[in-house]
């Protein structure tokens, strides 16, 4: 049985890879952070009783900014791969914490870049580490952006970005560890953070057509982004581990939409007419933007046979499908009050 130990379980990609793995028949860890209040919603339908025999699915509590516990806990699970996801994905909030972004972006993938160094030593058996790198990091290189685009980061996010994949490079470069870069676009889906523009969104366009709120908040409309479906992206994910030798690869659609284009398809979906409910504040705005994305994915295509299977329209469905179940449980417990969420953790 193969072990993949993955940072980041908790959030959207995790998720998603988490559930593959296990399906594969992995054996799978993760890392988790204490927090005060469950943090594990997205796992929570693939958590085992570990007491039970059978449990391939195991949580280690640390931080990729503790290495010493970083490193143990990954010396503990002896993986055979590492998805090493975690990150403070939120590109706006990175221009409110700089130094936090870069903390655990750029420092924290040192710390397992260097974890995977030692203990792959110790024990004389590879070990395989996938690093989330984003398109971010081109930035304001213009489209279609391949693997050859030069890296412009237009935020301290991507910085972070940038750095993490220089440093995995060098590992590789310098320690033969078997590190790949995916440079993955934007990628949504039902468990995507309520902060990002799809979600937000759906989230809130559903909450409308039920009556739950009047106006959604946003920023730039018209940036452009190639948004395809996490399911998919955690494949080519994992495909990029299979191989002997390893190689950096951009994972995209191909295919750009404006976030205006997103709102109208939202709002389409609900009969609502946007410009009725849409209303533009200007925190949501960045001190500098990534005016377009669009990703030329032909390489992993042409190596691994790898192709999106959902595009936008699809994901906007999947979405908004279920937003609007999650939009009804709400109005029922509203009607049955006991009060109704409050605004500010719909419309971050
Ligand atoms: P996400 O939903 O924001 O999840 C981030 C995960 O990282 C969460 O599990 C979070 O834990 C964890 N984390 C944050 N700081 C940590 C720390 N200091 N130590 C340990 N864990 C920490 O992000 P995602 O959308 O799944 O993205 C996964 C990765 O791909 C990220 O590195 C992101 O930057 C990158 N990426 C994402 C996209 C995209 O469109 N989704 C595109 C390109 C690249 P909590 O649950 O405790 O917060
Ligand atoms: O959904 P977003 O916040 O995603 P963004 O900034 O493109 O970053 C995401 O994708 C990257 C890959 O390219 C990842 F690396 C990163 O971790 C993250 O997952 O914003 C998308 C677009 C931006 O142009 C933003 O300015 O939507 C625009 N936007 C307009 N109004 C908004 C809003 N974004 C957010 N989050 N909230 C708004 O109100």
């Amino acid at each position: 049985m193969k072990r993949a130990f993955i940072t980041g379980i908790t959030g959207q990609d995790g998720s998603y890879l988490a559930e593959s793995l296990l399906q594969r028949g992995y054996e799978v860890h993760g890392l988790i952070r204490r927090a005060s209040v469950f943090n594990t919603d997205r796992i929570d339908h693939l958590y085992q009783d570990p007491h039970d025999q059978a449990v391939r699915l195991h949580l280690h509590h640390g931080d990729v900014t503790d290495p010493l516990a970083l490193k143990r806990v990954i010396e503990e699970s002896d993986p055979d791969e590492i998805y090493h996801l975690a990150a403070q994905s939120h590109v706006r909030v990175s221009f409110d914490q700089p130094l936090y972004t870069g903390h655990v972006g750029a420092m924290g993938t040192l710390n397992v870049l260097e974890a995977a160094k030692e203990v792959e030593r110790r024990r004389d058996r590879p070990i395989r580490l996938y690093n989330a790198g984003s398109s971010e990091m081109f930035g304001a290189s213009p489209p279609p952006q391949s693997e050859d685009t030069p890296f412009r980061p237009r935020s301290p996010y991507a910085v972070s970005k940038v750095a993490a994949h220089g440093y995995a490079v060098n590992y590789r470069e310098a320690y033969g560890l078997h590190v790949v870069n995916g440079i993955l676009f934007n990628h949504a889906s039902p468990r995507r953070g309520e902060t990002f523009l799809t979600r937000k969104v759906t989230r809130a366009a559903t909450r409308i057509s039920l009556g739950l709120q009047d106006h959604l908040w946003l920023g730039n409309l018209d940036a452009r982004r190639d948004w395809g479906f996490a399911g998919d992206y955690v494949e080519a994910m994992w495909r990029m581990l299979q191989t002997d030798v390893p190689v950096d690869y951009v994972v995209a659609t191909g295919r750009s939409h404006s976030v205006r284009d997103v709102v109208v398809a939202v709002f389409d979906r609900l009969d609502l007419d946007w410009e009725a409910h849409v209303r533009i504040d200007p925190r949501y705005l960045r001190p500098t933007e990534v005016a377009h994305l669009e990703g030329d994915a032909s390489r992993i295509e042409r190596d691994l046979g790898w192709k999106p299977e959902v595009g936008l329209d699809d994901l906007v469905d999947m979405m908004v499908e279920h937003d609007l179940a999650v939009a009804e449980r709400e109005r029922l417990l509203r009607d049955h009050g006991h009060g109704d969420v409050p605004r500010g953790r719909v419309t971050p």
